[in-house]
């Protein structure tokens, strides 16, 4: 399914992230960036060792990230050019700043990505996996502040690569509704 927004494609597919022919893909890390299961195994494993390298290079200078915070690595042995990696809320109640946050993972990987000279970005849906952030309403943050803030980047194309029917089904009604 897709939507043109402005001068932008949005795009949501079911797939593996780390196939995805864009060139840059967003990662769902966690604050040491030094892997983990899920989307940021899997972006590891394909990736291979320079994104590690990369990603102690970064927290060697500047410390761990933050909660809605976005950095960018090489993406070594994969297809994208670069890795953006973020990191999700921990889904509690609802009433820790989670919303914020998640809408803040989005915001900063777009800047992130467009500031290397990306045009062409691929998310997974952030924080819905280990951090447990109910779908429906993940999906809907995650369309509603990538839609917002398309007009101030010059991205061709921005996908949604789920992971799950169920999860496709999800996006795909956030963006019918939201865009
Ligand atoms: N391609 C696309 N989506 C995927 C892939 C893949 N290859 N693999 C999993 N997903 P999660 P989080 C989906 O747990 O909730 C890690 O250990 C998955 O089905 O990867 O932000 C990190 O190191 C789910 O829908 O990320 C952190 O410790 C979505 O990706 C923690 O998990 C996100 O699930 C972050 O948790």
């Amino acid at each position: 399914m897709e939507r043109q927004i402005g001068t932008t494609r949005l795009v949501v597919v079911r797939g593996d992230i780390t196939r995805q022919p864009v060139e840059a893909i967003v990662n769902a890390a966690n604050s040491s960036l030094l892997g983990g299961g899920g989307v940021d195994g899997a972006i590891h494993r394909a990736g291979g060792p320079t994104i590690l390298a990369a990603c102690q290079e970064i927290v060697a200078r500047a410390g761990r990230l933050c909660a809605g915070q976005a950095v960018v690595t090489p993406g070594g042995n994969l297809a994208a050019r670069w890795v953006v990696h973020t990191v999700g809320p921990i889904f509690r109640d609802g009433g820790h700043g989670e919303a914020e946050i998640l809408a803040s993972c989005y915001r900063t990987s777009l800047t992130a990505a467009a500031a290397v000279g990306a045009r062409t970005l691929c998310f997974p849906s952030i924080a819905t996996g280990a951090y447990r952030y109910p779908i429906e309403e993940a999906a809907r943050i995650a369309v509603a502040t990538v839609v917002a803030e398309l007009p101030h980047h010059p991205f061709t194309e921005v996908r949604f690569c789920l992971f799950s029917d169920r999860d496709l089904v999800t996006y795909e009604m956030a963006l019918a509704e939201g865009a």
